[in-house]
């Protein structure tokens, strides 16, 4: 399933492909997903056939839309839906890959339970097997924002979401912290590649639309919720001679808005950004900049400057607002002394990658700790390539990067973990610092993981307990929960 080597030409060579294709190509308007409530959704997994940019693709995707639902929810309600494996072989997707699958709700700070709850580690969906039930609660103190959700079998990830199997969840509305921009038109844009492994050609689209032209009034404000959900490349969004105000990054709210020239989304990131539109008439470019060492400039779309009578104008912004908990969180972690410390390599082992000289496997003992107990963590990539971190079931605060202090003044739910040029020119990984602690609701079985979807499937991942402070057998239980052969689903 997957190329002998990590080719460094071929996602170069892919992508670019991608981007003279877009300019040879129509642009055009660029639908949302349609929303619908998360309670009592039943998410249906199958095979359709759809268009992205002039291409004709059949692949196992959402309630047989490409562009899959948007799922809407309020903080204190309970997640209950069901997802159905009827998946079958298609022309991108062999009968292996599509032969179990279960269901990822990214970025929730919920439980990781095996019996309902957003766990990946103990749950398999064949196909074909009886709807599988969701049933747990969204805290009412959950932060507001995007998510979103996707399939996470273990060596089957990446077929799975590059065909179209993910989607956004909003958590009650990120204009809870910045109410100046109350209504505000909102879109949703989810970014996907089509990029069933790095030999595959990308085909980089924006809900499905490799040239996507997005109208906004002169001056107008719109509320865009961004997603990169390839399978494994990273973005770094910029507007051609334009800047975006940044409000929330991986569904947490900056501590302020921030004006930025550029998004750099990992695979799995969202930014929630305000754009303004430009003079009637005008087009601004949307493109994905170069990435060191190896992704190249593509075109997106463009921003078209196009006059409306509902367009909404913030003529005065509030000043920009503070969101002392975000301000209290971050310092708690930074200032935090007494921390349980760690350190994981990412690494390319043979054909295979891994995690501190092991590639994944499901049976694997698990990094196990209390809830309650802040962790700091270094992770080091001992690779000449572009990895994220990702964690389940926890938010993070970036301590620093290549040592540097890295003063984010937001939390994250998925970090680059790239490279760098050291002072002799030569390339060599970043090593990232983070801080983290566990809720109560945070305790069972998980993962971490990098969301190039290519490294996990290939085992850049590891398992994941937390336990109750309070139970002296919280990590024999930990451990046993992953090691003991009846226990987890496997693969
Ligand atoms: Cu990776």
């Amino acid at each position: 399933m997957r190329p002998l080597l990590h080719p460094l030409a071929a996602p170069l060579l892919a992508v670019g492909l991608s981007a003279s294709y877009a300019a040879a190509q129509q642009c055009r308007p660029v639908m949302d997903p349609v929303q619908r409530p998360v309670e009592g959704a039943v998410m249906r997994m199958a095979p359709a056939t759809y268009r992205v940019g002039d291409s004709t693709y059949t692949t196992n995707v959402f309630n047989g839309q490409f562009v899959a639902p948007t799922l809407t929810m309020q903080p204190g309600q309970a997640v209950n839906m069901s997802v159905v494996n009827a998946m079958r072989p298609t022309s991108h997707q062999t009968a292996a890959d599509v032969a179990v699958t279960n269901y990822h709700y990214h970025g929730l700070v919920v439980t990781p339970r095996p019996d309902g709850g957003d766990n990946v580690t103990h749950v398999a969906i064949p196909t074909g097997a009886p709807a599988r039930r969701y049933n747990f609660p969204v805290p009412v103190y959950h932060t507001q924002g995007m998510f979103w959700y996707h399939p996470h079998p273990h060596g089957l990830t990446g077929s799975q979401v590059a065909g179209g199997l993910s989607g956004a969840l909003m958590i009650g509305s990120i204009l809870r912290y910045f109410p100046q921009y109350r209504g505000v038109r909102e879109r949703t844009l989810l970014i996907r590649d089509m990029s069933f492994s790095f030999a595959s050609p990308t085909m980089l689209n924006i809900n499905g639309s490799t040239c996507a032209l997005l109208p906004v009034a002169p001056g107008e404000h719109q509320l865009w919720h961004i997603g990169n959900f390839n399978a494994n490349h990273f973005v770094n969004l910029k507007l051609r001679g334009m800047r975006w105000t940044l409000l929330a990054l991986d569904g947490n709210p900056l501590a302020r808005a921030e004006e930025v020239d550029s998004l750099y989304l990992p695979p799995g990131s969202r930014a929630q950004v305000i754009v303004t539109g430009p003079a009637a008439g005008r087009r601004v470019e949307l493109y994905t900049d170069t990435i060191f060492p190896n992704a190249p400039r593509a075109t997106l779309g463009y921003l078209v400057g196009t006059p409306s009578r509902s367009a909404r104008r913030v003529s005065r912004p509030a000043p920009a607002g503070r969101d002392d908990a975000v301000l209290d969180t971050l310092r708690f972690l930074t200032e935090a002394v007494n921390v349980n410390r760690h350190t994981f390599r990412y690494q390319f082992l043979g054909d295979s990658a891994g995690v501190n000289d092991t590639i994944y496997a499901p049976n694997h003992p698990p990094v196990s700790m209390p809830w309650g107990q802040v962790q700091e963590w270094t992770i080091v990539n001992e690779t000449q390539f572009l990895h994220t971190f990702h964690i389940h079931q926890t938010d993070f605060a970036v301590i620093s990067v290549n040592g540097r202090p890295a003063n984010e003044g937001r939390l994250r739910d998925n970090i680059p973990i790239g490279v760098h040029r050291d002072a002799s020119g030569k390339t060599v990984g970043d090593t990232v610092v983070i801080r983290f602690v566990f809720e109560p609701i945070a305790a069972g079985p998980f993962v971490f993981h990098c969301h190039v979807l290519q490294h996990e499937d290939e085992g850049m991942m590891h398992n994941v307990c937390v336990y109750d402070p309070r139970d002296p057998n919280g990590r024999q239980k930990c451990n046993a929960m992953f090691t003991s052969a009846a226990g987890h689903a496997g693969h």
